[in-house]
């Protein structure tokens, strides 16, 4: 007799191939475990602990065929309130869940607790099994059912079929076979060409074999050979061997339960919440942004930086919680929430979360990720929470747009969407070419696929636009900026690639022109801002002053012009190689310059060496020019100084005619 049975779905096909997994749930003692053993002849309860209290302590596994030829994994979780971190574990994966509630005791607080957990970890469907019919009477059994249906009436179970059993006298068990057929017939499989992911729920040593780790598949596949990655620990391991519902597999899939020997991995290194995953696909994050609901029945709101137990996969850690538009979210509210994590998970968006209370340990809440790896947001600005609401809602091309928006303008290679996206890398792929082909996204290296945003790209190109337009105000009289000076002045995830794009961009639509290795606005020219007629003066001052030129103080003093301006003319024209400079506020023209040059070389050829009175006699000048001018020529290594002489440093450097 099933006392409801609700939709059961199609009629069965044999499906000897597909395997789906079950969870147990509900309150301490009403007959999870021994149900499992009534179904599959398994005791799941191993530790000797676990034995002499009678209680479920760690995570049991088993499975059985049904009459259809599915084959259905068991989870049972344990019921007591200290080991809902394990329950969590356990749920975290599963396809269906049974909810399990003795008759004779009724609706439990881990009845509700459970519940509420399945619905925030979005376990799609189950059943409910009221137990130990065999010490209830029927009247009994209507009060509990009646209790039973209120309490799952605005929950997934609403409509989930209730099956009463004993499993002392078997009695309901091969209606409770046939239901949960139907329910795993219904199961739609998980692909299996996901990114492999296997949240680690045991890790032991096998004899003879080593280090061996289980955990739910749930997405992707693994096969033997691959090379793994552990995380957040970051072990390399190879798979040795791969088993699957005691079997030993070449390769195993999504949704199974699979155990997994690993070579060259210490036991001691990996726990319990740590990920098994293909090397270089995921990085561990301490910082997401996710969606969060307060359950309705919790006590009391949680407020903004509240520290929470966060459980996700088989992972337990504390969150401080920074609510991101309000400063506390009551029962029943939902909120954006950026959460910062005491220690690294390995997390995907659309990942489903539970946080608990950190001292009074109560299930409070639960939700979505959105993004794993974020940068820090500040409260209260409209256009963060208008991201994250499409990060929640939008369908996968807008997610993974707004992802590609969120890289910056550093721009994001394909590999990294991976693990942005809740959705097979092919898939990822595919949209991002669907991206790229209607031109909202640029390809800045197409060997590694990586892209930035167009919206980011214009961003860059204005700050290109607006740095030079700041350095030909800073500095008019420069003709342009080096190039490698203007990328020093860009965000630094901008790599050379970019950086070139951006610039042959830039030049071919006109916009920046490059002369001479330095670029600069087309509006800028030297003479358009030269009003007043300075370089051609300042030229003619210092040409006239031959080899005791003005100073640009004194040049500043005599024309009442601002120093600043003459120098920026002096510095132009020494770029223009006009002038020489010959020290700080000490500028020649070049023609004096080099005849004085040619009229010391040839002294030196003729004298061997020269003092500074005989340099100052050639010069004819005062020792304020003279000191300097004999110190460049050592500088350029025209002459080399001994003691108070000079010498030639190179002869060859002007070679005789005809010699
Ligand atoms: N009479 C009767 N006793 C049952 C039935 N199912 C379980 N029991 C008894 O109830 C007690 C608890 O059963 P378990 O299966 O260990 O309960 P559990 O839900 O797995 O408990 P935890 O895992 O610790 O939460 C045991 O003593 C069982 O023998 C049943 O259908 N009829
Ligand atoms: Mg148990």
């Amino acid at each position: 007799m099933i006392i409801r049975t609700g939709d059961l779905g199609g009629p069965i096909t044999m499906k000897t191939a597909k395997q789906v997994i079950l969870g147990t749930a509900g309150h301490i003692d009403h007959g999870k475990t021994s149900l499992v053993k009534a179904l599959t002849g398994v005791d799941t309860d191993r530790l000797k602990e676990e034995k002499e209290r009678g209680i479920t302590i760690e995570l049991g596994f088993t499975f059985f065929d049904l009459p259809s030829g599915i084959r259905l994994g068991i989870v049972d979780v344990p019921g007591h309130e200290k080991f809902v971190k394990h329950m969590v574990a356990g749920v975290w994966g599963i396809d269906f869940v049974a909810l399990i509630i003795a008759a004779d005791e009724g609706v439990m607080p881990q009845t509700r607790e459970h519940l509420d957990i399945c619905t925030l970890l979005k376990v799609k469907k189950g059943l409910i099994v009221l137990t130990k019919t065999d010490l209830v009477d029927r009247e009994l059994l209507e009060m509990v059912t009646e209790d039973v249906v209120d309490t799952v009436k605005n929950s997934f179970l609403k409509d989930a079929p209730i099956v009463p059993v004993s499993s002392t006298t078997k009695d309901g068990i091969p209606e409770l076979i046939s239901v949960l057929d139907h329910l795993a017939n219904d199961v739609v499989e998980r692909p299996s060409e996901g990114l492999f992911r296997l949240p680690i729920d045991r890790v032991f040593v096998m004899k003879g074999f080593g280090t061996v780790v289980t955990g739910t598949l749930v997405s992707g596949s693994l096969s033997v050979g691959e090379t793994v990655e552990i995380l957040p620990p970051g072990i390399e391991g190879k798979v040795r061997n791969l088993q699957v519902y005691n079997r030993s597999v070449e390769k195993a899939v999504a949704g199974q339960r699979t155990a997994v020997n690993l070579q060259g991995v210490e036991t001691s290194a990996i726990e319990r919440g740590n990920a098994l995953v293909r090397l270089h696909t995921f990085t561990p994050t301490r910082l997401m942004d996710a969606y969060l609901e307060v359950l309705p029945s919790a006590q009391r709101p949680v407020k903004h930086r509240t520290i929470l137990r966060f459980h996700t996969g088989t992972t337990l850690t504390m969150a401080s919680v920074f609510l991101l538009d309000r400063d506390e979210l009551a029962p029943g509210e939902g909120g954006f929430v950026q959460l910062r994590l005491s220690d690294p998970v390995v997390a995907l968006p659309q990942d489903r979360f539970v946080i608990r209370g950190s001292s009074a340990i109560q299930t409070l809440g639960g939700g979505v990720v959105l993004d794993t790896h974020p940068a820090k947001h500040k409260r209260n600005v409209p256009t963060v929470i208008k991201d994250l609401e499409l990060l929640k809602d939008g369908s996968d091309e807008q997610l993974l747009s707004q992802h590609i928006v969120r890289s910056g303008m550093g721009g994001i290679a394909q590999e990294d969407l991976f693990d942005r996206l809740a959705l097979p890398p092919k898939a990822i792929q595919a949209l991002l070419r669907k991206i790229v082909d209607r031109g909202d996204v640029l390809v800045m290296d197409p060997e590694r696929m990586k892209v930035i945003d167009k919206g980011q790209y214009q961003h860059l190109k204005e700050r290109v636009l607006q740095q030079l337009k700041e350095f030909h105000q800073r500095s008019p009289m420069k003709s342009g900026l080096a190039k490698e000076e203007l990328r020093t002045k860009l965000p630094m995830e901008v790599d050379v690639k970019l950086f070139q794009i951006l610039l042959n961009g830039l030049i071919q639509s006109k916009e920046v022109v490059l002369e001479k290795d330095k670029l600069r606005l087309p509006g800028h020219e030297i003479s358009s801002v030269d009003e007043k007629g300075l370089v051609k003066r300042v030229e003619e001052a210092i040409v006239k002053g031959d080899l005791q030129p003005p100073s640009s103080r004194e040049l500043s003093e005599a024309w009442s012009e601002g120093e600043e301006g003459i120098r920026a003319v002096l510095e132009h024209l020494v770029h223009e190689g006009v002038l020489i400079k010959v020290k700080s506020g000490m500028y020649f023209h070049r023609i004096p310059f080099e005849r004085l040059k040619k009229e010391l070389i040839a002294y030196l050829k003729s004298h061997k060496e020269i003092t500074t009175p005989q340099f100052k006699e050639m010069t004819a000048v005062s020792r304020k020019y003279v000191i300097p001018l004999i110190e460049y020529f050592d500088q350029i290594k025209v002459t080399l100084r001994l003691g108070d002489k000079r010498i030639l440093r190179t002869v060859s450097q002007e070679p005789e005619k005809g010699g």
